[in-house]
């Protein structure tokens, strides 16, 4: 489906998560635009967008902004539905794929990737994931814990390899799904940034040759944006998202509450604003921005707290 507003990522290019979408539009063949954020905060044009939800990556089309790839994701499935990431024989399981590859697995391989840089890692870096974590971004912990890590990915991967051990192309059959996608950025980043992934794929064939197909999907066609002209484009647009009730919501919650959402892990950061649409996946809320104007943040339900505001 076409749309008149760009499609935007909000991304920067070591981002394992920012990886995932890439290779949605890849898969899709969507054409983006591609607007490459710091590594670290400030984010001054960004943030009033999503209201301080300071994660990467942020998806923004007009002035309605998506934060998170479970959302991201559903909205790309929505607008380009083929080939879908939810084929039948995993619908409900590819959605839940993401609490295991972007929570333990995800944990275990940063672990190992910052334990492995060590004190390659810049000191401004691990000032800012404190801040993100609100706890010690402690190197040398992960350093010393690398036996430890090397066995979490190992016991990770193997789960991977005997999925795909009856020569099937892809986790569930021969249809690509979102559980490559989710499983897959983990693999992406120890090989973005470790030499030892060849050596660890050794016992693992099945999962290396799936490497390779993933990587062959590529990233679709993009073009480049500055922040601040992304940042233009939301001030000038409205958003396009149309009211929702949700009449199963189990707290009562409808449209034009005033809540404040924020993930329940870290960054956890409460962006405020009114109930514009609601379900059991999803939650979008207006706010109004000194900067940015009338914006509406969308966020997955699966992982965040949506608290009166
Ligand atoms: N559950 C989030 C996790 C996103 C996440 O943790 N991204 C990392 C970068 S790959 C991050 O936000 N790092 C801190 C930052 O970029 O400010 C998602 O699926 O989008």
């Amino acid at each position: 489906m076409a749309t008149e507003h760009p499609i935007i990522l909000h991304h920067f290019p070591q981002s394992p998560f920012s990886e995932k979408i890439r290779l949605i539009f890849g898969l899709k063949k969507i054409a983006w635009t591609s607007v490459v954020i710091t590594r670290i905060m400030p984010r001054p044009d960004l943030m009033p967008m999503t209201g301080g939800y300071r994660r990467t990556p942020v998806m923004q089309i007009g002035a309605d902004i998506y934060c998170d790839t479970q959302c991201i994701m559903r909205e790309l499935e929505r607008r380009f539905p083929e080939p879908t990431l939810f084929p039948e024989a995993c619908r409900g399981l590819a959605s839940a794929t993401a609490m295991w590859t972007d929570k333990a697995f995800f944990q275990g391989t940063v672990n190992l990737v910052f334990g492995t840089l060590a004190d390659k890692v810049p000191q401004e870096f691990i000032a800012d994931r404190e801040k993100l974590r609100g706890a010690k971004f402690d190197v040398a912990a992960m350093t010393s814990a690398i036996p430890q890590m090397r066995d979490q990915f190992r016991a990770n991967l193997q789960w991977i390899d005997s999925q795909l051990a009856d020569g099937r192309s892809w986790m569930c059959g021969d249809q690509i799904s979102l559980c490559d996608i989710n499983a897959y950025m983990n693999v992406w980043y120890v090989r973005g940034s470790l030499p030892i992934l060849d050596q660890i794929l050794l016992e693992f064939p099945a999962t290396k040759n799936w490497e390779t197909r993933m990587r062959a999907i590529g990233h679709g066609t993009s073009s480049e944006m500055s922040t601040a002209a992304a940042l233009e484009i939301a001030t000038r647009a409205s958003p396009e998202t149309a009211e929702l009730a949700d009449p199963h919501d189990p707290n009562g919650r409808k449209p034009g509450d005033m809540v404040a959402v924020m993930p329940d892990d870290y960054g956890k950061i409460g962006v405020r604003g009114e109930i514009v649409a609601l379900s059991s996946q999803h939650i979008a809320i207006r706010r109004r921005d000194p900067i940015a104007g009338e914006v509406i943040v969308h966020f997955p339900r699966a992982g965040f707290l949506v608290l009166p505001a």
